[in-house]
């Protein structure tokens, strides 16, 4: 009974982070993948997606962590995201905010 308690606890914590984290702007989101997708072929390729993030280019920790996410988000792993792809991780979390 203890652990059901304490479980509950950790769900209402988890729902309260999420609760506080902004959820960026579609729109916003969206403006942010047109500029990503410098050629503009409506995709944006892991060498867009990097170039955008010079800075974090420079340290190879940062660099990983920056390919991690992009085949995160690259979920029918063709090496480009699509403004879909790109925008489902928002998508998702508005779904699970109550
Ligand atoms: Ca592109
Ligand atoms: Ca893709």
């Amino acid at each position: 009974m203890a652990a059901l308690v304490s479980l509950g606890g950790l769900w209402l914590g988890a729902d309260f982070a999420l609760a506080l984290t902004p959820i960026p702007n579609e729109e916003t989101q969206t403006h942010l993948f047109h500029d990503l997708d410098h050629d503009k072929d409506g995709g944006v390729s892991l060498g867009e997606y990097q170039d955008s993030h010079q800075a974090c280019m420079r340290g190879p920790k940062c660099r990983a962590w920056l390919e991690r996410t992009f085949h995160t988000l690259d979920v029918n792993r063709d090496g480009v995201l699509t403004l879909e792809e790109f925008l489902a991780p928002i998508r998702e979390k508005r779904r699970k905010r109550p």
